[in-house]
C-alpha cells in the first residue's frame, strides 16, 4: 500500500470522512548550497521520497496531527495563540502561527500524516512537512496564498518556532518541483527558471551516511553569522555590498587581512561556490555533465576545508565515490555533518557502485548506508479532493 492510501486508510478510521490528500516531496540540490542565505544561486529538485498528509476541518477551533510514523500525535486551538512546543510540532505550530500573522484565517482541522523521506537524511523532510500543511490549509480553507509565500511561511516557521536560520531553498524547492527540472533558483528575489535535467544514461544516486550529528543547527547558525560578519567588514569598503552574492574573489582578497582567518575561508567558499552555480547553469545548458560534476566534487572541497561542514563519514563517502569511473560528480548534500552524499552515476554501473559503498562503508562504520536511486519530482500537490457536501 502507497504512504498516501496508508493515510487516507487511517484518516477514514479515525474521523469516518473522506480527507484531502496532498504528496509534499524531500529534495535533492545539484550545486549551490548555503548560497541561499547568502542571497545567491541555488539549483535544486523535488524527489519520489515525500510525505503524504490526510487533511480536513474538524468543525470547532480545534486542531489535531497524527504523525504517523512516529505513534505520535498533539492537539491545540488555532482560535488561541499557537506558541512553540517541541521537536516535530513546532514545524506544523510554525505554519499555521504564520500563515494567521498574515491575514490568513485557519478554523480547526484534523490531519495524519506519514512519509518515506529519512528525518535528518539533508533531504528535507521538515521542509516537506511545512509545505504540506501550508499547501493544505490553503487548499482546505481556501485560502488565496501564492507558493512562494507558502515557502516564505515555511522558513519562518524554521526561524521562530525550530530555531533554524535557513535560506529559502528547501521550502521553496518542496512548492515549486517539476518532474524532470531543476529549478535555478535566485535567493535575493525568488526569480527562478526550470532547467532541464533529462540524462538518460545517468542516475541521480544518494548515499545516506545514516549519522546526524548533534551540533548540526547550531553550526548552521554559526555559519550564517560569519558569512553576515564577513559582509560587515567588506561593506566598510563597498558600500554597495548587500550580502556575499555581491563579492567578487578579487574583492575578498583585497580585504582578506581585514578579516578574522576563519570568516575569511567561509566567505571564500561562498563567493567560490555563487562562481561554480552560474558555471554549472552554463554546463548543463552544453549538457557537459563531465564538467558539472567537476564543479559538485569543488563544492565539496570547498564545504569540508573552507566551510567545515561536513564530517568524516560523509568524507569517506566522497573519497570511495570519486575514484570510480562510473561516478561524474560526488559531494555532501545539504546543511551537512552528516546525512547523505549526491552523486552521478552511470545507470548501468549503479548497481557496482552501490555495491562497493555498501561493502566498504560498512566495514567502516559498522553500519550499513542506505543508497537510494531517485528520480526528479513534482512539488507538493493535491492528489485528491474530497467530494462536495
Ligand atoms: C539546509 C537549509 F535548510 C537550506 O536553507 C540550505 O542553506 C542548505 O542547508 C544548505 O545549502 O538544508
Amino acid at each position: 500500500m502507497c504512504i498516501a492510501d496508508k493515510v487516507n486508510e487511517r484518516f477514514m478510521a479515525l474521523y469516518h470522512t473522506t480527507p484531502l490528500l496532498i504528496l509534499s516531496p524531500g529534495r535533492v540540490n545539484i550545486i549551490g548550497e548555503h548560497t541561499d542565505y547568502n542571497d545567491g544561486f541555488v539549483l535544486p529538485a523535488a524527489i519520489d521520497k515525500k510525505i503524504a498528509l490526510a487533511i480536513a476541518p474538524s468543525g470547532s477551533g480545534r486542531c489535531t496531527v497524527h504523525a504517523a510514523a512516529l505513534e505520535d500525535s498533539f492537539s491545540f486551538d488555532c482560535r488561541e495563540e499557537v506558541r512553540p512546543a517541541e521537536g516535530w510540532k513546532n514545524y506544523i505550530l510554525g505554519v499555521v502561527h504564520h500563515l494567521q500573522q498574515r491575514g490568513y484565517r485557519i478554523d480547526g482541522f484534523n490531519a495524519v500524516f506519514d512519509g518515506d523521506i529519512p528525518i535528518g537524511s539533508g533531504l528535507s523532510s521538515s521542509a516537506a512537512v511545512e509545505g504540506a500543511f501550508s499547501f493544505g490549509l490553503t487548499q482546505v480553507f481556501g485560502l488565496d496564498a501564492e507558493r512562494f509565500e507558502l515557502a516564505l511561511i515555511g522558513q519562518q516557521a524554521e526561524h521562530t518556532f525550530v530555531g533554524v536560520n535557513c535560506g529559502i531553498m528547501d521550502q521553496f524547492a518542496n512548492l515549486h518541483g517539476r518532474k524532470n527540472q531543476l529549478i535555478r533558483l535566485d535567493c535575493r528575489d525568488l526569480s527562478y527558471v526550470y532547467v532541464p535535467f533529462n540524462f538518460p544514461g545517468y542516475k541521480i544516486v544518494l548515499c545516506n551516511t545514516m549519522v546526524h550529528h548533534s551540533l548540526a543547527s547550531s553550526a548552521y547558525n554559526e555559519r550564517r553569522r560569519q558569512c553576515e560578519e564577513g559582509v560587515k567588514v567588506l561593506r566598510d569598503h563597498y558600500p554597495e555590498v548587500k550580502s556575499l552574492r555581491d563579492v567578487t574573489p578579487a574583492m575578498l582578497e583585497e580585504h582578506k587581512t581585514a578579516l578574522d582567518s576563519t570568516v575569511y575561508r567561509r566567505c571564500r567558499y561562498i563567493v567560490e561556490e555563487t562562481e561554480r552555480v552560474v558555471a554549472a547553469c552554463a554546463c548543463l545548458e552544453k549538457d557537459d555533465l563531465l564538467g558539472l560534476g567537476r564543479l559538485m566534487d569543488a563544492t565539496h572541497d570547498g564545504l569540508s576545508g573552507d566551510y567545515e561542514v561536513s564530517c568524516p563519514e560523509l568524507d569517506y563517502l566522497v573519497s570511495l565515490a570519486r575514484p570510480r569511473s562510473e561516478v561524474i560528480g560526488s559531494r555532501m548534500m545539504g546543511g551537512g555533518f552528516g546525512g547523505c552524499t549526491i552523486n552521478i552515476v552511470e545507470a548501468d554501473a549503479v548497481k557496482d557502485f552501490s555495491d562497493h559503498i555498501t561493502d566498504a562503508y560498512t566495514r567502516q562504520y559498522g553500519k550499513r548506508p542506505d543508497i537510494y536511486v531517485t528520480t526528479i519530482e513534482e512539488g507538493t500537490h493535491a492528489v485528491s479532493y474530497p467530494p462536495a457536501p
